[in-house]
C-alpha cells in the first residue's frame, strides 16, 4: 500500500506533472481528503485515480462522476475562497476595572444601559467591525468575548488558545498599589497560555476621573513582556469624546487594536467561503443552545460540503 501523502508532497507531484505533461495521475490509496486546486492547471489531465482515500463527501461524489466534476469542484473551490479578515478580541482584567462597560463603549451601546452584571459563569460575546487601516472597503471584524467573573480561571485552557486574538488587558487606576502585580500576573498568565506572541493592549479605565492613583511602570514591563506589549491606552469608557464622537481615548483605542489584528499572520488569509457559512451557522446555534451535539455539529458541516479536516479545524475554531 502507498504512503499518505502531505499537502506539500501533493503540491511537488503537481508541480512536476505540470512540467513534465502528465496525462495520467494515481494518487490511490494515499490517505487523501482534500485536493489542492492546483490540479486544475494539469492541462494535458485526463485520468485521475482517487480509490481508496477518505475523501470529503463532495470530493467523493465528484470524483464518482468523473474527472470534469472533479475539476469542476476544485474550481469552485477556488472561486469561494476569500480572504477572511476576522479576529478575537479578549476582554481580561480583575473584577470591576471595567471591561464590561468597555466592551459597550467599543461596540457603541450606552454603556449603562441595561447592564448586566457579569458574574458566574457567562461569557458576553459580541461583535465589533472596525475599518481595515490600509484596504479599501474591507472591515475587520472582531468576535469580543468578555469573561464574567472569575470565569476567566476556570476556562482559560479552552478560550485563551487562538492564535487570531489580541488580547485587551485592563487595569483601573484608581485601585491602589497592587494594580502593577496584578497587571503582571495576567500578561504572566497570557504567555503561558498563548506564548510570546500573544498581543495585548494594556487599558487603564477611569481616564477622567481625576482619581489616579496607581502608576504601572511602563518600560518595566516593555523589558519582561517584549512583543507582547502592542501599546498602552487610557480610556474612560463613561465620558464623551467631543473630537471623535466615541467615549474618551476609545477612537484611539480601535485605531490601536485594528494595526494591531492586521499584523496577526491569521487575519486576512484565504478562508473557503463554505467553511465560514458552516462556523456562523454554529455560533447562531451556540447563542440559542448551551451545547451543540457531536451528530448536530456533522450535520452542519454537511450541508456546507466541508470535507472532514475543514470540520476538524472547525471545532477547533468554535472554542
Ligand atoms: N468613570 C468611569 N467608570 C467606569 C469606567 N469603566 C467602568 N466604570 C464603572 O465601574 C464599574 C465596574 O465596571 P464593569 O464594566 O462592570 O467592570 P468589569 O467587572 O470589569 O466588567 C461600573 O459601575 C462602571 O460604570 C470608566 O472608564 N470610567
Ligand atoms: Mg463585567
Amino acid at each position: 500500500m502507498a504512503e499518505p501523502v502531505t499537502r506539500q508532497e501533493l503540491l511537488n507531484i503537481i508541480e512536476n506533472a505540470a512540467r513534465e505533461g502528465w496525462t495520467e495521475l494515481n494518487l490511490s490509496g494515499r490517505a487523501i481528503t482534500e485536493l489542492p486546486p492546483e490540479i486544475g492547471q494539469l492541462s494535458n489531465l485526463q485520468e485521475l485515480g482517487l480509490d481508496n482515500n477518505p475523501l470529503n463527501p463532495a470530493l467523493q461524489s465528484a470524483y464518482n462522476a468523473g474527472l470534469d466534476e472533479v475539476l469542476a469542484y476544485l474550481r469552485s473551490l477556488e472561486e469561494e475562497a476569500e480572504p477572511l479578515y476576522e479576529a478575537r478580541l479578549m476582554l481580561v482584567g480583575e473584577g470591576a476595572v471595567g471591561k464590561t462597560t468597555l466592551l459597550r463603549a467599543l461596540t457603541g451601546q450606552d454603556p449603562q444601559k441595561d447592564k448586566k452584571t457579569t458574574h458566574g459563569v457567562s461569557i458576553d460575546i459580541q461583535a465589533l467591525r472596525l475599518p481595515h487601516l490600509t484596504l479599501p472597503k474591507t472591515e475587520i471584524q472582531f468576535n469580543c468575548r468578555d469573561f464574567g467573573g472569575q470565569e476567566v480561571y476556570r476556562a482559560t485552557h479552552q478560550f485563551f488558545f487562538s492564535r487570531r486574538a489580541i488580547y485587551l488587558l485592563l487595569w483601573e487606576p484608581r485601585g491602589g498599589v497592587q494594580q502593577q502585580g496584578q497587571v503582571e500576573e495576567w500578561l504572566k498568565l497570557i504567555r503561558l497560555r498563548v506564548g510570546n506572541e500573544a498581543r495585548v493592549i494594556i487599558v487603564s479605565t477611569h481616564a477622567k476621573t481625576g482619581e489616579r492613583i496607581a502608576r504601572i511602570d511602563e518600560p518595566v514591563f516593555r523589558r519582561n513582556f517584549g512583543e507582547m506589549i502592542v501599546a498602552f491606552q487610557e480610556v474612560d469608557s463613561l465620558v464623551d469624546d467631543e473630537a471623535s464622537g466615541d467615549k474618551f481615548g476609545v477612537a484611539e483605542l480601535k485605531w490601536v487594536i485594528a494595526e494591531a489584528a492586521q499584523k496577526l499572520d491569521q487575519v486576512g488569509i484565504d478562508f473557503n467561503q463554505n467553511w465560514k457559512a458552516a462556523r456562523d451557522e454554529l455560533l447562531e446555534l451556540g447563542q440559542s443552545e448551551a451545547r451543540i451535539s457531536y451528530s448536530r455539529f456533522v450535520a452542519v458541516c454537511r450541508e456546507h460540503t466541508l470535507g472532514t479536516l475543514a470540520a476538524r479545524t472547525l471545532m477547533h475554531d468554535r472554542r
